[in-house]
């Protein structure tokens, strides 16, 4: 009685496999590092996953190395079907830095996490605490990236259309 329902079992999954490699797109599948684009190369060890965008499927981001400037950054790749790529320093400005050689804390913040940017008192430069009038619930997995000392650092999240940065001490 077992062999016949084994045989069931595999016939079906077999038949599945096939379904999802006839799709247009596997949302299962790992995304292609052939998007990497070819200036900039993979640090090694700084690899996140998360759903960065919030579509419920999880995306990859590395932190990387412009191979023509030196200078690096973060790489987000979607794992959806037009595999977007984004780039964050690595020549790249991002909040007037074009590199992030400093990063050492790097992680991801859940969605559903409120953040809100450091307020800088803009003639001091005295830290002034998180500005709560630009609170901001994560829609998708934020990043989250910092000095380790010093604490200084930053989040790239999703807003809905496109990634922002938020300054965070
Ligand atoms: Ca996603």
């Amino acid at each position: 009685m077992r062999l016949p329902v084994t045989i069931i079992i595999l016939i079906l999954s077999f038949l599945s496999c096939k379904e999802k490699r006839e799709g247009k797109f596997e949302h299962n599948k790992e995304v292609d590092l052939a998007r990497v684009p070819d200036s900039l190369e993979l640090v090694a060890n700084t690899f996140l996953k998360g759903d960065f965008n919030g579509d419920n499927i999880i995306d990859f981001a590395s932190q990387v190395k412009n191979k023509n400037n030196q200078k690096n950054g973060i790489l987000i790749i979607h794992n959806s079907e037009n595999q977007e790529t984004y780039v964050f320093g690595a020549g790249k400005e991002v909040d007037n830095m074009t590199d992030l050689k400093w990063i050492e804390i790097f992680e991801t913040i859940p969605k559903g996490e409120i953040v809100a940017p450091e307020l800088v008192d803009e003639e001091t430069g005295d830290l002034l605490g998180p500005d709560e009038s630009q609170n901001f619930k994560l829609t998708g997995d934020g990043i989250y990236m910092s000095v380790t000392e010093t604490h200084g650092g930053g989040i790239i999240f999703w807003n809905g259309k496109k990634y922002q940065w938020y300054h965070i001490e």
